[in-house]
């Protein structure tokens, strides 16, 4: 059983709810001292629409980004992380790249980004979870509507909602080949979905997610005057996404990939506990077991020695 109430039930065979958000969606009001902090005026943005868009703000990140993936591509083959498409042996997603590259593991200490998100989280932050969604051309499939804080606390025992996903287009995102689609300010209301969670139910749920994903009445309901919106921009982009943002998006049918590298930060006053599922964690490239606080780099580009 799990040392603390679960306030936030799902998949315990009950019927689908909505309900509130119990917590603060940005927790550090002060404006810091650091640089590369968020305006109140982005603060606001955040808060309100459960995401933020920085538009072209790391372009030059994208040619030795997209360099180290193609290696780890090569590097990583046959290892656990990596998994398929649905339906096809294209490559769909690699967990965990900064274990296997020098530059991802600095990028995701970039104070460009983690300063930002210490000033959401109001705290000191560890990398939860990282991954390479691919999105190849014509292959790539869809992911459907679901929030992340849902998989979090029910699989990994993410007991509240102070995480934060922070990502970055590889490619132009555009509006054709499978962007993300988002419902802006649903991270203000929580869904208890049906259903209960297999053992594994990682190994179905990255490739073709089946639980966790609100019936279309509730869709309905949530959506009531919000509407989706779909997040687009050239690659270099950089994307702040709240944990429990309704988020889905469609197949890639394009000629061109939509790519992105993912880092999923959790408030070092939130760690997991034992799942609400009651089943075992989850591996570790997916909650990660080092939760140390993260500290900035000076530069990602380490002289050689
Ligand atoms: O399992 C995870 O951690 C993430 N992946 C999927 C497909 N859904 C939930 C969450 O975003
Ligand atoms: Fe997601």
């Amino acid at each position: 059983m799990a040392a603390i109430a679960d306030v936030y039930p799902s998949r315990v065979n009950g019927k689908e709810t909505l309900s509130p958000r119990l917590a603060p969606v940005v927790y550090g009001r002060v404006q810091p001292k650091v640089p590369h902090s968020l305006s109140q005026q982005e603060l606001d943005t955040f808060e309100r629409q459960g995401f933020l868009v920085m538009n072209d703000y790391m372009p030059e990140m994208v040619a030795p980004l997209k360099r180290e993936i193609t290696r780890l591509r090569d590097d990583m083959a046959g290892h656990e992380e990596l998994y398929t498409e649905p339906d096809s042996d294209e490559l769909r997603t690699i967990f965990k790249p900064f274990a296997y590259s020098d530059l991802i593991d600095r990028f995701s200490r970039d104070p460009r980004i983690l300063n930002k998100v210490r000033q959401i989280l109001g705290s000191d932050a560890y990398l939860m979870q990282s991954r390479v969604n691919i999105k190849p051309a014509f292959k790539g499939k869809s992911f459907p509507w679901h929030s992340d804080f849902e998989t979090w606390h029910v699989e990994d025992g993410m007991p509240r909602m102070r995480a934060v996903t922070v990502w970055l287009m590889l490619t132009d995102n555009t509006e054709h080949n499978g962007p993300l689609y988002v419902i802006p300010g649903s991270h203000h209301h929580y869904v208890s979905c049906e259903g209960s969670t297999g053992e594994k139910n990682y190994q179905q749920s990255l490739k073709k997610q089946m639980l966790g994903v609100p019936k279309p009445e509730t869709m309905e309901t949530l959506l009531d005057d919000k509407g989706v919106a779909s997040v687009t921009g050239k690659a270099g982009t950089l994307v702040f996404h709240d944990c429990n943002l309704m988020h889905g998006s469609p197949d890639n049918i394009a000629n061109d990939p939509r790519s992105i590298l993912m880092f999923v930060y959790n408030s070092v006053e939130n760690k997991p506990v034992t799942p609400f599922s009651g089943l075992p964690p989850r591996p570790h490239y997916l909650s990660n077991p080092d939760q140390r606080p993260l500290q900035t780099v000076e530069s990602l580009w380490p002289l050689a020695s």
